[in-house]
Formats: structure tokens, C-alpha cells, sequence
């Protein structure tokens, strides 16, 4: 059995502890700096607020099963969660509209939630003001965490079961040898430990500068009060009956403590704090992550309360901080063994809210090597380079601040810092007036206005005000004449490694479901499996030699994954940066290439799912016959340094054929049409490939991770299945995530949406229970408050023949 050093006793902690003791995993050492049970991180002082809704299915099951465990377990026989339900308010149109699409995202995740009128709301609330309110959206499983009395009975049930906490303990190094952690060096003298798993919160970085990881992850100051006794409370004898409340519309959140009322605050300015700068009580009286009170932030907060709860318009504030706690650069948390140092775990920038939801995945992940839920989100290698930089975490992280409680569009980037990564084809895409958005931090055109003029040829359905956002018809004209005649993608933004050297045949074949003894010049495409069948990945495999691949990720927790997999005879090597890739797709994309070079590009020189390295021009390229767009055509490779000349070549060739730049959007769409998968939003480790409709991409036979579990499953007994939603009318275009209904019953919910420009129709792509998936059957999606009528279509839409890409 490991011997665990976890360092931290707040909510991650303790959670820990318990799950890992509870799993038999009991070699279990806490080393907290603070005393029990109250340190003095963010947990000892956080209000403890639970709102599950997000727009996260993980972080979704992460809220619900923190709320289950917390109101399971006792503290003198009194629950550690008080289930008040909770009320998000909307005091305009808007946000009501708001209030309606999250209702949907929580439903879909399983979730109890609904949107009230004002009458119901104030019955349940009876603070609340009675003339501003148009809604709420009410979560009755929602409440407060009594996060500090939790910590304690988790705490001790770990000890009961043989774990050790260590308090007044603070760890001061990680020692470390031959990539491994050996242990921890502490105020208290040194621990053994092969594993050491970092719950530190907001000092989280400067665990992590001891081991030289730099984490994305910022801390930033948030101002919550507390009320003197309030006469409207003086009836309520208990600590909390009140639902907790939001009102996002001015950044405020309000709970009961009794007789009082806590308002906190988000309206200020960000007020980062380097990690290393976080002190114990200084100065006295104040936990360590609490910086002293500063009222010029709290301008306005009462004002804006009052607002919507009269009764503090007298309200007399007695309790004040400025509390710390952790936002990350995209808002999930970190949790993983970093790729950086064997045996270095992290589970950090977590809410209380999804404590122990996140400490149940990270158990399982050290003790069965996977977790039952996706967590792809929450990796803590999934982060590019420049995500890494301090002035990076900074910004984004007070940006995030800024944000928590925006109405924000699921396609919205932030603004700044941009640009920060852009291809070489980025000067040409700005001539064409690209319409940017950031992916993995490049700038990637979603459509170009200099197509403007295929409109006259093509025309596109309205959309209502929230789907157009950030789209625009032009994507549609796009589609369509990519169909008919041949477009460029940039397609920089997937991911590209080599794998070379001695055993990488023998390594990839274990590592993936692919049959990659094939000659060189062979492309497979294949999938990564956990040891329990779930897809981690779904990749490209090009054999461009004996021992030399070129495949097409998804992700950099895919390089990681395949990295401390590879024995020392192998390079796993992460070549995104230094290559480009645009896409020629279309009918007459041969006809293109085939003016830039004198090789045979006919169909039996180059077949489809085969490679060629070749030249264009001046450019040397990788020619790969494939395409996810579903079109007869290229993906084409070079280095960054020839982007330029390769656009430019590949420009010139096209013209008399009529080629244009296409961008994401048009992209997307052909996508869907085609029924090609996108991991990490259509299926994720929680799926088989026979439910996400992948089996054809495993191999028979075995010897790759997970074939045991593969093999097992009973094709014709599966639960769900992902399935292809028709929309019947072109106007009611959803965005994905929504929840799918049967006879007003929430049975699933959608994962990739768009509308098919070729076939006419809005498509969207969903999970829903087997029995409910075959061809023809009705259902509906919920979008807003509207119910959308779909039919589980034929999948995929768009050539099921394969004779536009095969010809
Ligand atoms: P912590 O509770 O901070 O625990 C980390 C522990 O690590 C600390 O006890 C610390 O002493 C210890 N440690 C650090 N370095 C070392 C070292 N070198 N050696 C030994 N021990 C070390 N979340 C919600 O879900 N709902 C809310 O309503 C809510 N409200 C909040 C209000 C405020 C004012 C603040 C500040 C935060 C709020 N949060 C809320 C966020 C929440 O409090 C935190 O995200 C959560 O408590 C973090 O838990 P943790 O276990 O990761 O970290
Ligand atoms: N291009 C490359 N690599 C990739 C992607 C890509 N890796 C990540 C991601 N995208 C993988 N997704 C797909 C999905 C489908 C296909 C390729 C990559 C595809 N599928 C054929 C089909 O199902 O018809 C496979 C046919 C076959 O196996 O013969 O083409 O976009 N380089």
C-alpha cells in the first residue's frame, strides 16, 4: 500500500482522507500548518454557500455529490448541510432568459431546478423585494455547508480508520529522486511518502514552486459581511431556514446565520495575492487567508443589496473580511498527478461546493487509476505553455473574478490578453476580415466577411438574438460552397506529436485500439481506452516510417498520457507549435493540389486514410487524404516557418476553382453533419465505444489498455447510446448541453449542436437512454423555455456512404 502525504486539512483535505481510508488505501499522513479543525485556509471562514447548477456536467455531479455526502454524515446528530434550497433572482428580462437556459444546464445534469414566478419566490424568501422580481430559478436540494464540523467528522473517521493528521505542521520541501516524490521535509522534520498530494488552496502555488510547477492558479480577495441581528429575522431560532440567494445581476450573494443575514460581494475590483505573500495572522486576530478589511470595495454593496432585500437598507454591518480563495485562468480546478514529477498529486482551486465530489475523483484516480467521472476539464496537465506565465494567471484569474456572475455566451473569449498565439496564416485571415475566437490561445477564424458575397448565392435561416451571437450567415454560405467546391481550413489548432524510435509500433499498439501494422504511408484512426473501456482519447495515427508516427490529438493530457506511458526507447515529441496544418476539403480540392505537384494525387496513388510527403510549390508538405469535415480532400502539414508560402501557393492553385477560406464555424457544421465526434463534448471517459457509436475504431484481438473491459460489454445491452437529434424546424437552432425531454421527463441531454447547412436542418447530437435511441423517435429539448421538437435522425446526415470521401 502507497504511503499518502496530503498536505492540507481544509475541505479537499479531510474529503481526502476519508475517501482514501474509506477505499483501504490507510497509509495516511495530513500535514496541516493551522490547528485542527479549524487552520485557517478558505474553508474555515467561507460562508459555505451551495449552488450546484454550472455549466459543467463534472462540476455539476461534483456539487451533487458534495451535497450528498455532507448531508449524510453527522455532527451531534445534526446533518453537516442544511438543505434551504436555494433562489437565483432576475430582476430583468434578460436575465431571467438566463435563468431559464441554467435551469436547463442543471436539469440536464440531473439536477432538481426549476424557474419560480415572483409569488412562489417570495413565499420561500419573504425578505425579497415584491416589485422587481420577473423569476427566480429555485434548486430545493441546494443550501449551506457547514463546511468547518464536516472537516472534522471526515477528519476522524480517517483517523478511526488509521489515517494520522499532523497539525501546527508546515511542509517546507518536497524531496524528490529520480522523478519521484520520496517525501516531505516540514517544520516537524520529514515524512516518507510515495505520494504526496498537494490540497493546499490558495497557498497551492507555493507548493508548487517547490517542486518547480508553476500552477494556473490565482489567488484574489472576495469581501463577505455579516448583519447585526436583523428585527425582520427575529422569528427564526435555527441557523439557517432562508434559502441561500444570488442576485448576479449586481454581483451579490446573501445566506442566514440566524438572526443575521451574510452579503458577499463581487462587485469590487480584483484584488489578486501572490501566494507567497499569504502569512499566518498577520496582522493578529486575522486567519491566514484573510487580508484586512477594505471598506472603499464595499461601496455600493448595501446600496445594491438593498435593492432586493429592503430590510438591509437599516441593516448594521458587525463582521467584515477580505477572504482569499483560488481562481484559475478557465475557471475549473486543478486535479492530477502532474506530468512534471511521479508520485506529485493536486487537487486545488476547489470550491466547498464541489469538495468532495473532487476529493471522491482523486481517490479513485490513486487507488483504481481512472475516476468514474470525466474530468478532462479538471486536469492539471491540461494547460499550454503560455497559460503558465504569472502575468497570464494574473489577468485571467481577476478576469475570472470579474466574471463569476456575468451572463456569459457559451462562444464569448475573453478579450484580453489577445492576441497571444497566432499561425502564420494569420496575416492573410485578418485581409479576409476573419471573425476571430481563442483556441488553446490562437486566434481562430469562425468565418470571413470577405465572403459576404456568397450570401446572393446561398441563402441561410434567421436565428433567434442568443444563438446569433457570435455567429453569422456567412458561416452557412461557407458550408454550402465548400460542399460544391473546395475551402481552406486552418486547422493549426489540433494538437500533433511524433512518436519515434525503437518500439514505437509495439508501444502505440498497446497504447491505442488501432491495427497499426500497416505499412508506411497508412493512417488509422483509433481511440485510448482506461483500463475500464472509457475513452480518454480518440486520435489519427500516421505511420510516416517504420518507427516514425505522426498523430493527431485532442488534447495536451493526451501528450502527457502517452509521454509517462513511453519506455525510454521512445519520443513522444509535442510538435503543435513548430507545424501548421490547413485543410483543403472539397470536391475539387484534388484538382488543387494536383496543380502544385507532379506526383500522382489520383485515388489509387493516394487513397483515402493515406499519407504522402511531397511538396506544393516551394512548400515540403505531409499531404493526409482525410477529412473531418467529410469532403474529398487534404490535411496538409508543414513547418510554422512556410505558413505563409503554403496559404499563398494554395491560394493562387485554388482561384480558378473557386476556393475560399472557411472558418470554424462552417467547420462545426460539416462536422456534425458528418457524425464525427468531437471528444471531450459528444462522449469522454465515461463512455464505451459502443454507446458513442466507436466500435469500429477497436481492433480485434487485444493487448491494448482496456480490451478486457471492452470485451466484456454486451453490445446489445447498453444503457444510453449517443444519438443524432433531427430538429424539424430550421428556425430552432440550439446551442448543446440542453436537456432532452420524453413526456416531460429530463431523459438526457445534448452535446454537440449546430445547424447542417447542407441537409437544412438544425442537428444536435445527444445522449439518451437506449431504449429511447432508435430511428424516429420523438423528443423534445429544452432551449430556454421553449420545448424544441427533435427526431432521432439516421447518423450521421451527410453521405453515410462515404462515397464523397473515398472517390
Ligand atoms: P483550504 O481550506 O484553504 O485548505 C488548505 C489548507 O492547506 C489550509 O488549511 C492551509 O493551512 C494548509 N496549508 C497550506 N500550505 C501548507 C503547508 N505548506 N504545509 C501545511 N499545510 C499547508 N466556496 C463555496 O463553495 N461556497 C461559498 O459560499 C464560498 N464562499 C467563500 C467566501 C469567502 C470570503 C472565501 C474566501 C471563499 C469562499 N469560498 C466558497 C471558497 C472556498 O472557501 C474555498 O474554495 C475552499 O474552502 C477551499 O478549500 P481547500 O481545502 O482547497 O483549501
Ligand atoms: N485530424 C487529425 N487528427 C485528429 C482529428 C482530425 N485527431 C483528433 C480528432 N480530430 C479525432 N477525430 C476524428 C474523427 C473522425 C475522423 C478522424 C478524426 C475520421 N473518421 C473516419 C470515419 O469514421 O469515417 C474513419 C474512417 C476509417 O477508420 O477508415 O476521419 O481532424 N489528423
Amino acid at each position: 500500500m502507497p504511503k499518502i502525504v496530503i498536505i492540507g486539512a481544509g475541505i479537499v483535505g479531510c474529503s481526502l482522507a476519508d475517501e482514501l481510508t474509506e477505499r483501504g488505501y490507510c497509509d495516511v499522513v495530513v500535514l496541516e500548518k493551522g490547528p485542527l479543525w479549524k487552520p485557517g485556509g478558505s474553508t474555515s471562514h467561507a460562508p459555505g454557500v451551495v449552488f450546484q447548477a454550472n455549466g459543467s456536467r463534472t462540476m455539476a455531479q461534483f456539487a451533487r455529490q458534495t451535497v450528498e455526502k455532507l448531508y449524510s454524515i453527522q455532527h451531534n446528530g445534526e446533518p453537516c448541510f442544511l438543505k434551504v434550497g436555494s433562489l437565483e433572482i432576475a430582476t430583468t428580462p434578460e436575465r431571467l432568459a438566463e435563468l431559464h437556459r441554467r435551469a436547463g444546464l442543471a436539469q440536464s445534469a440531473g439536477i432538481n431546478a426549476r424557474v419560480i414566478p415572483p409569488d412562489e419566490a417570495l413565499k420561500l424568501h419573504p425578505l425579497l423585494v415584491p416589485d422587481k422580481l420577473l423569476g427566480a430559478l429555485y434548486v430545493p436540494d441546494d443550501g449551506i455547508a457547514r463546511a468547518i464540523l464536516a472537516d472534522e467528522v471526515m477528519g476522524e473517521r480517517a483517523i478511526s480508520r488509521g489515517a494520522r493528521f499532523v497539525s501546527d505542521c508546515e511542509v517546507l520541501a518536497i524531496d524528490q529522486s529520480e522523478g519521484r516524490v520520496t517525501g516531505v521535509q516540514t517544520t516537524q522534520g520529514s515524512f516518507p511518502a510515495d505520494i504526496i498530494v498537494s490540497c493546499a488552496g490558495i497557498w497551492g502555488p507555493k507548493i508548487g514552486a517547490m517542486v518547480g510547477m508553476s500552477k494556473a492558479l490565482q489567488p484574489l480577495a472576495h469581501q463577505l459581511c455579516y448583519t447585526a441581528p436583523m428585527p425582520e429575522l427575529a422569528t427564526y431560532t435555527t441557523e439557517a431556514e432562508l434559502p441561500v440567494l444570488r442576485h448576479q445581476g449586481s454581483d451579490l450573494y446573501f445566506k442566514q446565520r440566524g438572526q443575521s443575514l451574510a452579503v458577499g460581494w463581487y462587485g469590487h475590483k480584483p484584488l489578486p495575492v501572490k501566494a507567497e505573500n499569504i502569512l499566518p495572522g498577520e496582522p493578529a486576530g486575522l486567519m491566514p487567508s484573510q487580508v484586512p478589511f477594505t471598506p472603499e470595495h464595499w461601496k455600493g454593496a448595501m446600496e445594491l443589496s438593498a435593492e432586493v432585500i429592503p430590510a438591509l437598507k437599516q441593516a448594521e454591518i458587525v463582521e467584515s473580511m477580505n477572504g482569499l480563495f483560488s481562481f484559475t485562468v478557465d475557471n475549473f480546478p486543478l486535479m492530477g498527478e502532474w506530468a512534471g514529477l511521479k508520485g506529485f498529486w493536486v487537487a486545488e482551486a476547489v470550491w466547498v461546493t464541489h469538495g468532495c465530489g473532487v476529493a471522491r475523483a482523486m481517490a479513485e484516480w490513486i487507488v483504481n487509476g481512472h475516476p468514474t467521472l470525466a474530468v478532462h476539464e479538471c486536469d492539471v496537465n491540461r494547460f499550454e505553455t503560455h497559460q503558465l506565465g504569472a502575468l497570464h494567471i494574473e489577468e485571467r484569474g481577476a478576469q475570472n473574478f470579474v466574471e463569476v456572475y456575468d451572463l456569459l455566451h457559451p462562444l464569448q473569449p475573453m478579450e484580453s490578453p489577445r492576441p497571444i498565439r497566432t499561425t502564420g496564416f494569420y496575416p492573410r485571415q485578418q485581409e479576409l476580415g476573419g471573425f476571430f475566437l481563442e483556441a488553446a490561445g490562437y486566434e481562430r477564424p469562425q468565418w470571413y466577411e470577405a465572403n459576404a458575397g456568397l450570401l446572393a448565392r446561398y441563402d441561410c435561416p434567421p436565428r433567434d438574438a442568443w444563438s446569433s451571437k457570435f455567429w453569422s450567415p456567412i458561416i452557412g454560405a461557407e458550408a454550402r460552397a465548400v460542399r460544391e467546391g473546395v475551402g481552406l481550413f486552418d486547422i493549426t489548432t489540433l494538437k500533433r506529436i511524433e512518436v519515434t524510435g525503437k518500439g514505437a509500433l509495439e508501444f502505440l499498439e498497446r497504447m491505442t485500439t488501432g491495427n497499426l501494422h500497416k505499412k508506411p504511408g497508412a493512417i488509422t484512426y483509433c481511440l485510448l481506452l482506461n483500463e475500464s473501456g472509457g475513452i480518454l482519447s480518440d486520435i489519427t495515427v500516421m505511420r510516416r516510417g517504420e518507427r516514425d508516427f505522426f498523430i493527431g490529438v485532442n488534447s495536451n493530457i493526451d501528450i502527457h498520457y502517452l509521454r509517462q506511458a513511453a519506455p525510454d526507447t521512445v519520443q513522444v515529441r509535442d510538435i503543435t507549435a513548430g507545424t501548421v496544418g490547413l485543410g483543403l476539403f472539397g470536391p475539387k480540392a484534388r484538382e488543387v493540389a494536383q496543380r502544385l505537384t507532379p506526383d500522382d494525387l489520383g485515388n489509387e496513388a493516394l487513397g483515402y486514410f493515406r499519407l504522402k510527403s511531397t511538396y506544393l510549390g516551394h512548400v515540403p508538405v505531409m499531404l493526409c487524404r482525410l477529412s473531418y469535415v467529410g469532403e474529398l480532400g487534404y490535411e496538409i502539414y508543414t513547418t510554422a516557418d512556410l505558413a505563409l508560402k503554403l496559404w499563398d501557393t494554395l491560394w493562387q492553385a485554388g482561384q480558378q476553382y473557386g476556393l475560399i477560406a472557411a472558418g470554424r464555424g462552417a467547420f462545426n457544421s460539416m462536422r456534425l453533419e458528418k457524425g464525427y465526434r468531437s471528444y471531450g463534448t459528444d462522449m469522454n471517459s465515461e463512455h464505451n465505444p459502443h454507446e458513442a457509436g466507436l466500435s469500429f475504431a477497436v481492433r480485434k484481438g487485444g493487448g491494448y489498455i482496456g480490451a478486457e473491459a471492452f470485451q466484456a460489454i454486451d453490445p446489445a445491452a447498453l444503457s444510453r447510446r449517443l444519438v443524432c437529434l433531427v430538429l424539424e424546424n430550421p428556425q430552432q437552432v440550439v446551442m448543446g448541453k440542453e436537456p432532452v425531454m420524453h413526456q416531460g421527463k429530463v431523459v438526457g441531454y445534448l452535446t454537440s449542436a449546430y445547424f447542417g447547412y447542407t441537409i437544412g436542418k438544425p442537428l444536435a447530437y445527444a445522449w439518451v437512454p437506449a431504449a429511447l435511441s432508435t430511428q424516429g423517435t420523438g423528443l423534445t429539448i429544452r432551449y430556454f423555455d421553449q420545448d424544441y421538437p427533435a427526431i432521432v435522425g439516421q447518423d450521421p446526415q451527410y453521405d453515410p456512404q462515404m462515397t464523397r470521401l473515398k472517390s
